[in-house]
């Protein structure tokens, strides 16, 4: 299974959401499916686009987060699923895509390759209510499903194969990317931003 047939098969779903993804090469296959002001790439900060969803849905319950993340990130913070399951927001969903590599860096490998680290139980353990792990395009579409049907958090770790876009190259920055994910979320989540205020 591959990450970048995974991302299309439910790309439609995001033109409602906040998607988030972490950098490299699942930014890329997400960004050539066609930008969407809705999305953020979260270039760099490797391990930290979880707390990011984690952020951006406790302070928008009524707008569902998507979490595209790496298993070389999430290992890089795994505290981020004690603190997800802790606070349990119901619009939040983090899709782990485990290549068992650290792909955009020369596809070094991870702890999930060697067969010993299995995130899908480590979520488990962390407390998160809803963990699937599939391996197939179509259980991973089922799982898809049943995490945007359900009001809960959801975490999905899918294995998929270590192979990446054959270009790299974003025509917007993070800078750019920020601000107008900032005024996206200004301007059309104004009234949830300001009832969510205490
Ligand atoms: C703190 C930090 N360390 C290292 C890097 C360099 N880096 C960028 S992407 C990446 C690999 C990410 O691996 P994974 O999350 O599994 O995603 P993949 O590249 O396999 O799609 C690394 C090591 C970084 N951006 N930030």
């Amino acid at each position: 299974m591959k990450r970048a047939d995974c991302i299309k098969a439910i790309y439609p779903e995001f033109e409602t959401c906040l998607v988030v993804t972490i950098m490299g090469a699942c930014a890329q296959e997400l960004y050539d499916l066609g930008h969407q002001e809705n999305f953020f790439y979260l270039q760099h900060a490797m391990g930290l686009a979880s707390s990011i969803g984690l952020g951006l849905a406790l302070n928008l319950p009524q707008k569902r987060t998507i979490v595209l993340d790496g298993d070389g990130s999430v290992l890089m913070n795994l505290g981020t699923l004690a603190t997800m399951a802790r606070y349990r927001p119901a619009n939040l969903i983090q899709i782990i895509f485990d290549n068992g590599s650290l792909l955009s860096t020369g596809g070094f490998v991870s702890h999930t390759a060697s067969g010993i680290t299995d995130l899908a139980a480590i979520a488990k353990g962390a407390g998160i209510p809803n963990v699937a792990a599939v391996s197939t395009i179509y259980d991973f579409m089922e799982a898809a499903a049943a995490a945007f049907d359900r009001r809960d958090l959801s975490v999905i770790v899918a294995k998929v194969e270590a192979t990446g876009p054959d270009h790299f190259g974003m025509d917007l920055k993070l800078p750019e990317n920020a601000l107008r994910f900032e005024r996206f979320i200004r301007e059309n989540c104004k009234k949830i931003v300001e009832n969510s205020r205490p």
